[in-house]
């Protein structure tokens, strides 16, 4: 099996079956086995830390049931344009000061575009990537041509989720396909960015939703770099308002198959965090999450803030993971 040109044992070929096997498994065996290929393949103890800025917010065009910043839904969201660069280097700066290594820049467009704004954001990924900061952004579908330019003005990762299962995807968007999705992904991948692709629990899926989601993922041609696993932050005025809150066992159970599926990859404990207590994230690093967000918010809800992550980081004896540390190492074991 080759990745990235060097021969390892990361499989790109699991089947349904195997993945349906490793999901169902009794969770404490799940997390065992999670934990071992953790070991094997990650530095334990080591946690990616993230801070996320909305620098466009709200008023979007997309029907994305969960989400906050779709114009069609009354979130009250505090709907803002394009920030200035300014705005964003002095919460990067914060950021890293608070101990954040990846600075990710989100935008409510359903698409790159050819314009002003979007000259600003390349602006804004290279004041941010001179600050030594991973940048990161999520703008939505990106073209071929768009990649690159991102890539140029020195973008590390680029976010793009598959939020749900191929079948599921209809109920929670209809603004825009899978293949759209896919295609973005690939776009990126192509242009040579870390790719970070992941999803949403909590959005009315099934089980089989679940694993058809991590299928996709991980038999993709190259697995991604970064896999968010959101549980879904139920909005007030979204159709998804009235969700019933997912349990910690769902989130280990998502996160260690993941671990074992893609044991390169940074599994990140995403949204919802706010909603866990330390011993929920903890049983969830156990089972192989090895990246956070940290910062007081996500994009427009609330997140644990810096002091409250540092205190779980001494309690867990947990430590930061430097910044552009090499994401798909060749195997040594
Ligand atoms: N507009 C761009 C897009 O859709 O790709 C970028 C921003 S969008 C808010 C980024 C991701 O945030 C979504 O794909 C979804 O996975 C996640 N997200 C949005 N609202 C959420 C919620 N209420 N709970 C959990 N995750 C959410
Ligand atoms: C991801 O998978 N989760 C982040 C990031 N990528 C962009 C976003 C979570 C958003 C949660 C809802 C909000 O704060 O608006
Ligand atoms: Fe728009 Fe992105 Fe929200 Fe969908 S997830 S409504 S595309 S901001």
């Amino acid at each position: 099996m080759t990745q990235n040109g060097l021969n390892t044992d990361i499989r790109t070929d699991w089947s349904l079956e195997e993945i349906k096997a490793i999901y169902n498994k009794p969770v404490l065996e799940l997390i065992v086995e999670a934990a071992n290929v953790h070991k094997q393949y990650q530095a334990t103890g080591e946690v990616q830390v993230c801070t996320l800025l909305s620098v466009k917010t709200g008023g979007c065009s997309e029907d994305c049931a969960y989400c906050p910043q779709a114009a069609r839904y009354n979130t009250g969201v505090d709907v803002h344009k394009l920030l200035q660069q300014e705005q964003v280097l002095a919460s990067a700066r914060r950021a890293k000061e608070g101990g954040s290594t990846r600075f990710c820049m989100g935008a409510a467009w359903r698409e790159v575009r050819d314009n002003r704004d979007f000259d600003k954001v390349l602006d804004m990924v290279k004041g941010v990537n001179d600050l030594g900061l991973e940048v990161c952004c999520t703008l939505g579908m990106v073209n071929e041509y768009q990649a690159e330019r991102l890539k140029e003005a020195g973008l590390y990762a680029y976010n793009h989720n598959l939020d749900t299962s191929e079948e599921h995807y209809d109920k929670i968007i209809t603004t825009r396909t899978y293949d759209d999705r896919l295609g973005t992904i690939n776009n990126v991948r192509k242009a040579g960015i870390s790719v970070c692709s992941g999803g949403i629990i909590g959005l009315g899926e099934t089980d089989e939703d679940r694993i058809g989601m991590l299928y996709t993922l991980s038999t993709l041609e190259q697995h991604p770099e970064s896999v968010p696993v959101n549980a879904l932050v139920p909005v007030k005025g979204t159709p998804l308002e009235n969700q019933p809150r997912v349990s910690v066992w769902e989130m280990v159970r998502m996160i260690a198959t993941a671990r074992i599926l893609m044991p390169k990859t940074m599994v990140r404990l995403s949204a919802g965090r706010e909603q866990m207590d330390v011993t929920e994230q903890a049983l969830c690093f156990l089972a192989g999450a090895n990246s956070i967000f940290t910062g007081e918010k996500l994009l427009t809800t609330p997140n644990p803030d810096f002091d409250q992550d540092k205190a779980m980081f001494d309690l867990l004896g947990l430590s930061p993971r430097k910044s552009f540390k090499e994401e798909t190492l060749p195997q040594t074991v």
